[in-house]
């Protein structure tokens, strides 16, 4: 017994001392799948990166709801626009999809582009990992890429103030904090009441052995019947008077909102590229995808391929797109290698070989794709024109493991 008591308290010593402190939030857990072929967010920006408590800053961008969606998902048909952080440390003041208000959920069309936008409050101190996220009803929460941002504490209290519709202005960090917390007593109070009554009688065993025995009638008394009896009573008065109460002292309400608000996708100009993947592998060893591309320009200006996005990493050409500043460095690889490189005259067809190297294949286990039963890969190709326009083209299919 002491052996094993001792061999527990090392292994939990031992996890304790190689523990690191967490800072994410298990993005890396979700399954490649579901971050490569559900919801692809680009352009995504944090307006800063530190601020203080009470201070405003947005998270805005956009998203590609990816058009093979995987069949074990629910279709998108019931999202709610939402910041990915370690709990209410921000408050979410507003929230836009394609410059509609959003209180409610929406639903997205698969293929379609949107646009997000949501402002946030910083509300307590520290620091925290920040993502665009969409909450996504039968398909789970699909989050954008993360940005540390720094909240630093102030000596003013943190107060959340709004003017109700009756003209009255109320904080909401403690508006009827009281009122919660002596309703929660009160009920609290009646539970321990009722489990004391019953506690006081003999328990399971001798119940059990009572009512296999043929006497479990005589188990419940006439007294305990008017005892429950009046507890039934008590609970159904008490709800009443509390809703009384309440009509009472809050005559005007309006119901929580549950309706759903209808959002188009964005107006895309049709991109003039066509692309079809003729073979796409993953090379463990070097921890490299490489696409083998069959890309035809129906266009009238030259193409050239300028960035390669997928489950929030992306593979850049570093002369033709320059990430935006403060941009998370850790989700950006400069060195995108295309063959042949250069552009792709209007009307040609080339077969271009895409390699995009980086660890992150594995340190944000998007390798793993290839154990699942469905290894297919999905992203988006982004080529520039000579004047910089960009044309958005999604790809996807199977994704081949390689070992040499
Ligand atoms: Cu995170």
């Amino acid at each position: 017994m002491k052996q094993i008591l001792l061999s527990l308290l090392l292994l939990c010593g031992t996890f304790t001392i190689f523990a690191e402190p967490t800072k994410g939030h298990g993005e890396k857990a979700q399954e490649p799948f579901l971050r490569m072929r559900s919801i692809l967010y680009y352009d995504v920006t944090w307006s800063t990166d530190s601020m203080k408590v009470g201070e405003e800053m947005s998270v805005q961008g956009k998203f590609h709801v990816f058009d093979e969606w995987p069949d074990v998902l629910d279709n998108p048909d019931v999202v709610f626009v939402n910041v990915g952080v370690p709990g209410p440390v921000f408050l979410r003041k507003e929230t836009y999809l394609n410059g509609k208000l959003m209180l409610n959920s929406t639903s997205v069309e698969i293929g379609g582009d949107y646009e997000f936008k949501v402002v946030l409050k910083a509300r307590k101190p520290g620091t925290y990992h920040v993502h665009p996220m969409l909450n996504i009803q039968g398909a789970g929460p699909i989050v954008g890429p993360g940005k540390f941002v720094e909240v630093q504490a102030t000596d003013t209290a943190f107060t959340n103030e709004v003017t109700t519709i009756t003209g009255q202005t109320v904080d909401l960090e403690r508006y009827g904090l009281a009122n919660v917390v002596t309703w929660h007593v009160i009920w609290a109070l009646v539970g321990i009441a009722w489990l004391i009554y019953w506690f006081r009688k003999p328990l399971f065993i001798p119940r059990m052995v009572e009512i296999q025995e043929g006497r479990g009638e005589e188990l419940i008394t006439s007294r305990d019947r008017w005892v429950g009896a009046g507890f039934a009573a008590f609970t159904l008065i008490l709800v009443a008077f509390g809703y009384f109460r309440a009509e009472m002292i809050y005559p005007t309400t309006v119901p929580l909102q549950a309706g759903r608000s209808q959002v188009a996708a964005m107006e895309m100009v049709p991109s003039s590229i066509e692309v079809s993947v003729e073979e796409a592998t993953y090379r463990i060893p070097g921890r490299t995808v490489n696409l083998t591309l069959r890309v035809t320009n129906n266009g009238s200006k030259p193409q050239q391929l300028g960035e390669f996005t997928t489950a929030n990493l992306r593979f850049i050409d570093a002369s033709l797109v320059k990430p935006t500043e403060g941009y998370p460095v850790e989700l950006v690889e400069e060195g995108l290698q295309v063959e042949p490189s250069g552009s792709i005259q209007p009307g040609q067809t080339v077969t271009l070989k895409i390699k995009a190297t980086n660890p992150a294949w594995e340190t944000e286990q998007l390798a793993l794709l290839i154990y699942d039963p469905d290894s297919r890969f999905g992203g988006l190709l982004m080529f520039y024109d000579d004047q910089g326009n960009r044309s958005i083209v999604t790809i996807g299919g199977g994704l081949i493991p390689t070992f040499i």
